[in-house]
Order: structure tokens, then C-alpha cells, then sequence
């Protein structure tokens, strides 16, 4: 039997997110309810994510969502999990779901102030084949009174109040900012409980990975290529870049920000705005990695300030390290 220390005063997410709600002056609870509730959905997807191959989860729903990609059931199972469990939380008043084409409001009867935008299961196409996939959140207070409209969620990235990213990998992990920071938390599995891992992560501010899906190429922008090609080819002497594409973006990211270095989903000329959604994609993303060090840019603005004008609207989408992206930007303007 495992005879290792046993720890008796960890800090697990939910304490976390007690300890952080106490602090913050005049808080109701309302927020730690709800992401707490958001931690239930993503341990309950974890588990079926996990069991998907023996539960036979694999295959089409027979549904198709959105954006026409072909829905399986781990997403149907995902979105309805988060959706009941943040519905139970009496703190949400609607939601954007990937999988919902239009805005999901909560039943009068369990309405609370906030707004929650999400990708349930982010990367589904690589469910079978087992690559790593993930869950998407971005947390917003409502702005109308009354009936929740499209409004509520049609904010700037500017106004997170709370955004992660669940990633089912080699374990599953969460990375969470209430905009204080970004803290790492690893699931054990014996506890059911997310476990305080890496405090405060900084994104290093230059990497030596580039990471995007080259077989856009012959549609990509100048800039793109160009920028490329000082990756592939340094004039200053230095070592080439790396390259890695798991083409599931929380993966992606999640290196990104672990190793640095940048990301890349630019528009292209067959996706003029690239493929990305802007509400529960790239708006969580872009805060957690602007609360790191990094950058996130649609390449001519700041991906927090676009003003969402669609629930299910695309953005070009470049984040990472600083540096990288600062270098990737200088390739715009020489190439506009
Ligand atoms: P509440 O009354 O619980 O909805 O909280 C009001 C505000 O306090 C939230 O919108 C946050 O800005 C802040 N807050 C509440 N709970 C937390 C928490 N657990 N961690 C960080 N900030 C929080
Ligand atoms: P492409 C997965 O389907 C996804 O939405 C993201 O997780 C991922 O980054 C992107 O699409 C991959 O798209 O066009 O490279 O296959």
C-alpha cells in the first residue's frame, strides 16, 4: 500500500476559492458557489472523459452542434453537466455554450448575477484518438435587469470577473484566475479533489516553440509565412524554433504556458476571421494568459477589448510569451 506521508492540511481548489471569497470585501458567497460548481462539472467530465473508451462514449451523438462539427457524446454529456450544475448553483442568470446556438437562461426561479461562457469539452475531434482535450470558462457579472438577454454575455474580455481551463491529460489539471494571478491545480484522484500544484505562474517572457496548423499555409496572410520563416530560418545565428501542434487548444496553451513561446489560430483565407469563438475560447484564454505576463492579440488589438457583437463570433487569435508575440506583431506591421 502506498505508505507516503499523508497530508493533513492541503490546499485543495475549493479551500482556495473559500479562502480568496473571504477575502474579497463584501462578497456574498455567490461567486465561490459558482465555481465551485463549475469544479463539480469538470471532476464529473474528468471521470467520463476517462471511462469514455470502456463506457463505449466514443462515436456520434447524431447531433450536430454550431459550428457543424460532428457533435460525440462526451460534448452532449459535458455541456449538460456544466449546465445543471451551474443552473444549481443559484448564481448564474444564462450561459454560452459551444454546444447551444443560442443563450441558455437560467429558470427564474434560480437566478443569481452572473454570466458564464464555455467551451465544454474544447478539442473534441481528438476525443478519439485519446489526445488530451478540455473544458473552457469565462465568468462575467450581468449588465440588464430583468429578462437575461445576449447582452449579459456580449461583454469585453475586459470585464472576467473568473476564467480557467480544465485539461484532461496525462492528468487533469485546472488552471483558475480571479484576476489576482494564475494558480495550477492537479486532480487527485483518491480525493476527488484539485490540489494547489503551482502558485502565481508566469509565462516566460520568449520561448522556443511555435505552434499552429501549417497546413493553412498556403491560405495564411504574408505575415504569417514570413514571420514563419524567421522561426525556420534565424538571420540573427540563433537555433530555429520548435514546433508542436496537438490541435486542441487547451493543450496547446497549456504548454505554451508552461514552456513559453507563442500559439498561433491566425485568420486565414478560407476563415477570414480564423476558427476560434471569441466568448468561450479566446476571451478565458487570453485573461489567464495576460494574468501570467503573456499577450493574446488578434493581431491588430488586444483580444480583451474586442467588443463581441455574435455569441458564436471568430477572432484571429495569437497568444504567448511577450516577446513572441511582440516579434509576430513587427511581422504585421512590415507586411500590412
Ligand atoms: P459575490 O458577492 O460572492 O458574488 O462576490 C462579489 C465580488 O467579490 C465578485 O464579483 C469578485 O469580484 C469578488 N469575489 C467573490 N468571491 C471571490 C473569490 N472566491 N475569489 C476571488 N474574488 C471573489
Ligand atoms: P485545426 C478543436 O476542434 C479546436 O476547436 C481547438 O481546440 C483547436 O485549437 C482547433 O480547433 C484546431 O483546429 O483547424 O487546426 O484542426
Amino acid at each position: 500500500s502506498d505508505q507516503s506521508a499523508f497530508e493533513t492540511d492541503v490546499w485543495t481548489l475549493t479551500r482556495f476559492v473559500i479562502e480568496t471569497g473571504r477575502q474579497a470585501k463584501g462578497a456574498t458567497g455567490e461567486l465561490t458557489q459558482l465555481i465551485n460548481a463549475m469544479l463539480t462539472a469538470i471532476k464529473a467530465i474528468s471521470s467520463a472523459v476517462r471511462k469514455a473508451g470502456l463506457a463505449h462514449l466514443h462515436g456520434l451523438a447524431g447531433a450536430v452542434n454550431v459550428t457543424g462539427d460532428d457533435v460525440k457524446k462526451l460534448d452532449v454529456l459535458s455541456n449538460d453537466l456544466v449546465i445543471n450544475m451551474l443552473q444549481a448553483s443559484y448564481s448564474t442568470c444564462c450561459m454560452v455554450s459551444e454546444e447551444n446556438k443560442e443563450l441558455i437562461v437560467t429558470p427564474k426561479e434560480k437566478r443569481g448575477k452572473y454570466v458564464v461562457c464555455f467551451d465544454p469539452l474544447d478539442g473534441s475531434s481528438n476525443i478519439d484518438c485519446l489526445a488530451s482535450i478540455g473544458t473552457i470558462f469565462a465568468i462575467y457579472k450581468r449588465i440588464s435587469e430583468g429578462e437575461p438577454t445576449d447582452k449579459d454575455a456580449l461583454q469585453q474580455g475586459n470585464n472576467i470577473v473568473c476564467a480557467g481551463y480544465a485539461l484532461y491529460g496525462s492528468a487533469t489539471l485546472v488552471a483558475l484566475s480571479t484576476g489576482a494571478g494564475v494558480n495550477f491545480f492537479t486532480l487527485d484522484p483518491a480525493v476527488g479533489e484539485f490540489i494547489l500544484t503551482e502558485r502565481s505562474v508566469k509565462i516566460k517572457p520568449k520561448g522556443k516553440i511555435y505552434s499552429l496548423n501549417e497546413g493553412y499555409a498556403k491560405y495564411f496572410h504574408p505575415s504569417i509565412n514570413e514571420y514563419l520563416k524567421h522561426k525556420k530560418y534565424p538571420e540573427d545565428g540563433s537555433s530555429p524554433y520548435g514546433a508542436r501542434y496537438v490541435g486542441s487548444m487547451v493543450s496547446d496553451i497549456h504548454r505554451t504556458i508552461a514552456y513559453g513561446g507563442i500559439f498561433m489560430y491566425p485568420a486565414n483565407e478560407k476563415s477570414p476571421k480564423g476558427k476560434l469563438r471569441l466568448l468561450y475560447e479566446c476571451n478565458p484564454i487570453a485573461f489567464i494568459i495576460e494574468q501570467a505576463g503573456g499577450l493574446a492579440t488578434t493581431g491588430t488589438q488586444r483580444i480583451l477589448d474586442v467588443q463581441p457583437e455574435s455569441l458564436h463570433q471568430r477572432v484571429p487569435f495569437v497568444v504567448g510569451s511577450p516577446d513572441d508575440v511582440n516579434d509576430y506583431l513587427s511581422f504585421v506591421k512590415k507586411f500590412s
